[in-house]
């Protein structure tokens, strides 16, 4: 980051020597989140409020809501996102970015993304409330989509904000319906995308709040985590094409099953990161069979494939070795097998005056902190693209995420959202930019 003059830089530092012992309503958060987590919920368990859907477009509803009784402004930009400001800060630049998502995974968790953005709400209310001068106005953001569980385009709302995505409303839902269909009724404007990428200089800093989504926090019985790298991503979409036959005519040695051959692939898929250590995770998380049915030998399967790993060099390893299984298990079937990468996300590192600004905020809370990788991808690793970001996690109850039996204690909870309200303030120093600006311009 740049060096702050003298002057923002004092201002900055008097912020946060005044209002240290500032503090989140923690009994408000709990309440928001447990109402947030009511939109969505699945009747079968968790949570799924699927990006660029009716029920993450009723999330944006709810935050609208809590703005309005916060004395908040809320504006959901054309892609989704969801933006919160205090009353006359509109123009100020750059800001001071802090948020997350708030659709989920099918099934899902109500803390994932959830959190980071009540928290980042509830953060905004109490500087609102106690009329706290920042040098950088912080400004709370709610991405759209980040999870791409039902338009497949992870991070959706954040590579928006960045300008990322080349041909956006080329974004599909698995059955080929258009992003723009869904934006249409979630309260986004398919026609107006192109106004939603924010103009480089932007945003000062980027700060996400997180449930970790593993066990390393509780297992060692530290509070706060503090987020050195987010792992990079690659989404392999696979299809094999055999040829559908009866079941019962069709001599075993006459077949080119779909699916017997996809189950090799998926076992290989284990594989590269199971036993080959060619990366950290490799993962088969959807497959479908057609026709489905139990008399016919399947026909055509598509499934997927995603490699992750902090290293670069790894994750695209991983993805030759995927596309080299791929090859092979095509070679020994008969079958057609195409790979197509649909995503790539690079593994980022966070600022690392951010890191020291967030490990400073957890000491003046007396909160234990350890410095550790997120082996989940966020939307802080897409705007790491545009600005420096800072990540802070809360521990999850035996690791669990993606899944109804994520949780975090409440305590827990409240603890993370104090030491991102201490962030905000201890970053003010750090972020101002040399020229001095005048957050409150007009
Ligand atoms: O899949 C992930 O890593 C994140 O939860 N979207
Ligand atoms: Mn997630
Ligand atoms: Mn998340």
């Amino acid at each position: 980051m740049s060096q702050p003059n003298l002057k923002a830089r004092e201002s900055g530092g008097l912020v946060l020597d005044s209002h240290a012992g500032l503090r989140i309503d923690g009994a408000r958060l709990i309440d928001s989140l447990d109402r947030l987590g009511e939109i969505g919920a699945d009747p079968a368990g968790g949570v799924t409020r699927l990006g660029l859907s009716a029920e993450e477009h009723a999330a944006r509803v709810f935050l609208g809501d809590l703005c309005a009784a916060a004395g908040l402004e809320a504006e959901t930009d054309p892609a989704g996102n969801l933006f919160a400001r205090r009353p006359g800060t509109r123009r100020a630049k750059p800001v001071l970015l802090v948020g997350s998502h708030v659709d989920t995974v099918v099934r899902g968790g109500r803390l994932d993304g959830a959190y980071g953005v009540l928290a980042a709400l509830e953060t905004l209310r109490v500087l609102h409330e106690h009329r706290v001068s920042l040098p950088v106005e912080m400004v709370v953001v709610a991405f759209a989509n980040e999870e791409g569980a039902l338009v497949q385009t992870p991070f959706w709302g954040s590579r928006m904000l960045c300008g990322s995505l080349a041909n956006p409303l080329g974004a599909t839902d698995r059955t080929g319906r258009p992003v723009g269909a869904y934006l249409a009724t979630a309260g986004g404007a398919p026609d107006r995308l192109a106004d939603v990428a924010w103009p480089p200089g932007s945003v000062a800093a980027f700060i996400e709040l997180h449930i970790e989504q593993g066990p390393s926090l509780e297992r060692q019985g530290v509070p706060v985590g503090v987020v050195e790298g987010i792992v990079g991503r690659t989404i392999l979409d696979i299809g094999v094409t055999g040829e559908a036959q009866h079941a019962g005519t069709t001599p075993m040695a006459d077949r080119r099953d779909a699916l017997t051959a996809a189950a090799e692939i998926v076992l290989a898929v284990r594989r590269i990161a199971a036993e080959d250590r060619v990366c950290a995770t490799a993962t088969t998380g959807f497959i479908e069979a057609a026709p489905n049915v139990t008399n016919t030998v399947p026909g055509v399967v598509r499934l997927s494939a995603e490699v992750r790993d902090t290293d670069p060099a790894r994750q695209a390893r991983g993805e030759d070795v995927v596309r080299e299984q791929c090859a092979r298990v095509a070679a020994a079937s008969g079958c057609r097998v195409e790979v197509t990468a649909t995503m790539r996300s690079r593994p980022v590192s966070t600022a690392p005056a951010l890191r020291g600004v967030i490990r400073e905020a957890a000491d003046r809370l007396g909160l234990p902190h350890l410095t550790m990788p997120s082996g989940a991808g966020h939307d802080a690793q897409i705007v790491a693209r545009i600005a420096p970001v800072g990540m802070i996690f809360v521990p999850s109850r035996r690791g669990i995420s993606h899944a109804p039996g994520e949780d975090t204690g409440p305590g827990d909870l409240v603890n993370g959202a104090n030491v991102l309200l201490q962030a905000v303030l201890g970053a003010q120093a750090e972020l101002s930019r040399p020229d001095g600006h005048d957050s409150s311009s007009g």
